[in-house]
């Protein structure tokens, strides 16, 4: 059999092995694996490259409505073009449901942006903001039937938040079919109370936003929200988390044996609230939420991410442009961090990130790099054909130049953000070749693919929410 492309004298690692192999690849599959594999339409000579799964960012925010006159400043197009430079090769967005809007057409609107303007693959998540009687009878069990099957829920925000009670009616949902909820874990009224008395003492600065959503905020909804979960006996993933106490909360769970999982995002590993400091309105630049905290929680993400606390590693990518109206310097925006959009581009630096400080630095191996950036993604939010290089997996490859030196810049990346809150953070290993499903989108660095064929992957269910 003649082959489409082989990837040829590179080292390929996996979750669990690492091995010199050429990689054979047909109809957008892995068929071979070995050395001397025959002809092929075309060879990629991967000598001194490592050659692993494509990145899963499992956490995206692409073209989602942000609120009066905000728009996010990344399309389909050039969020996953950008995901495809950082060596990505799935993302999974979330598709949010307004208040009062069916939960079908949210998805057909967010599908209508996607349609034929990816360059990754695309899977989305839901966002249940009004868990009706038609969406929790209806509607939310027949999409996780096709293949939507995670949901991610807020404990806080205006419109998005979700009370205990509804918390444990989705969840109810989650445990009768099979779906895996996903927590934003911050207590709302706390986060109203004290933003209230930061106003009043005129305290309105983007850096006073980490000062209203202190960790305590963030420990007490992770606590209520795996509480609310035991009872209901359901899996619960709590992403973006920031800190020492809500990672606590996961390890404790964890150990009492339950299935509790967690992830943490660039944000949390290289960014601290002292990024903030002596800025005014620059400090916008950082505003996220959870909000990067101080040394000793980076010291806590990273062995959360070593001891097996977090199981995935995320970009929380939720780009907003800097000096735009439409963006952080929106007019309500200057009169309160209340009204900063919240949210920082990483799509396409989630790898060099974790590769560089990670892997780089010792401080996890090459094998949980890919576990906490493709397999790990792939098995807990079920996609049973990515996620590793093996014989019938999607061929979705990125190739490593380990040696590359990079500094972080807005001028070397593509997404639609118009600042890098990592402006300035020197990486070493960098993705140069990016193969989706057997085609080659990114090459040495440059964009391949004229035009987008990335596709929607409708997912089996959570390896990880089995009862
Ligand atoms: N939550 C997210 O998941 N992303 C950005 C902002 C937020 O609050
Ligand atoms: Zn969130
Ligand atoms: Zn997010």
């Amino acid at each position: 059999m003649s082959l489409d492309l082989v990837i040829a004298n590179g080292l390929v690692a996996t979750a669990s092995d690492t091995f010199s192999c050429d990689v054979g690849i047909s109809g957008g599959r892995i068929v071979s694996l070995g050395h001397a594999l025959g002809p092929a339409t075309e060879t990629i000579d991967a000598s001194g490259k490592l050659v692993l799964p494509g990145g899963i960012d499992s956490h995206v925010h692409i073209a989602q409505p942000s609120g009066d006159g905000i728009v996010m400043a990344d399309d389909f197009e050039s969020g996953t073009r950008s995901a495809a430079f950082g060596g990505n090769t799935t993302v999974l967005p979330f598709c949010m449901q307004e208040k009062d809007q069916p939960l079908r057409r949210t998805l057909e609107e967010y599908h209508a942006k996607a349609r034929g303007k990816c360059y990754t693959d695309v899977a989305f998540h839901l966002v249940i903001s009004d868990p009706t009687d038609q969406v929790l009878g209806q509607d939310l069990p027949a999409l996780i039937e096709d293949g939507y099957t995670s949901f991610k829920v807020f404990m806080t925000y205006e419109g998005l938040a979700l009370d205990d009670r509804q918390m444990l009616e989705v969840m109810s949902v989650a445990r009768e079919t099979g779906a895996l909820v996903m927590v934003h874990a911050e207590n709302y009224d706390a986060i109203r109370f004290l933003t209230d008395r930061l106003e009043r003492a005129g305290k309105t600065a983007p850096r006073f936003h980490g000062t209203s959503r202190p960790v305590p905020v963030e420990r007490e909804a992770t606590h209520r929200a795996i509480s609310l979960a035991e009872l209901i006996d359901v899996p619960v993933m709590i992403v973006h988390v920031s800190n020492r106490e809500a990672r606590d909360e996961i390890t404790r769970a964890r150990s009492r044996g339950l299935k509790v999982y967690g992830e943490t995002c660039p944000q949390y590993l290289v960014l601290t609230e002292a990024d903030m400091d002596g800025l005014n309105m620059e400090g916008a630049k950082y505003v996220c939420s959870p909000p990067p905290r101080d040394h000793d929680s980076q010291i806590a993400c990273w062995e959360g991410l070593q001891n097996g606390a977090f199981q995935v590693f995320s970009s929380d990518h939720c780009p907003f442009r800097y000096d735009d109206p439409a963006g952080k310097l929106n007019p309500k925006g200057r009169t309160s961090f209340r009204w900063v959009p919240n949210g920082i581009p990483g799509v396409e630096t989630r790898l060099p990130i974790l590769f560089s400080e990670g892997v780089g630095k010792g401080r996890i191996t090459l094998n949980e790099f890919v576990a906490l950036s493709a397999t790990n993604h792939a098995k807990i939010y079920g996609l049973s054909k990515k996620g590793s290089i093996a014989i019938g997996m999607d061929a979705d490859i990125a190739i490593w130049d380990p040696e590359r030196e990079m500094t972080i810049s807005q001028s070397v990346l593509h997404h639609g953000s118009d600042y890098t809150p990592y402006e300035g953070i020197k990486v070493k290993g960098w993705p140069v070749t990016t193969i989706v499903r057997g085609r080659v989108v990114v090459r040495d660095g440059a964009l391949e693919a004229a035009t987008p064929h990335g596709e929607h992957v409708a997912r089996d269910r959570s390896a990880y929410a089995v009862p």
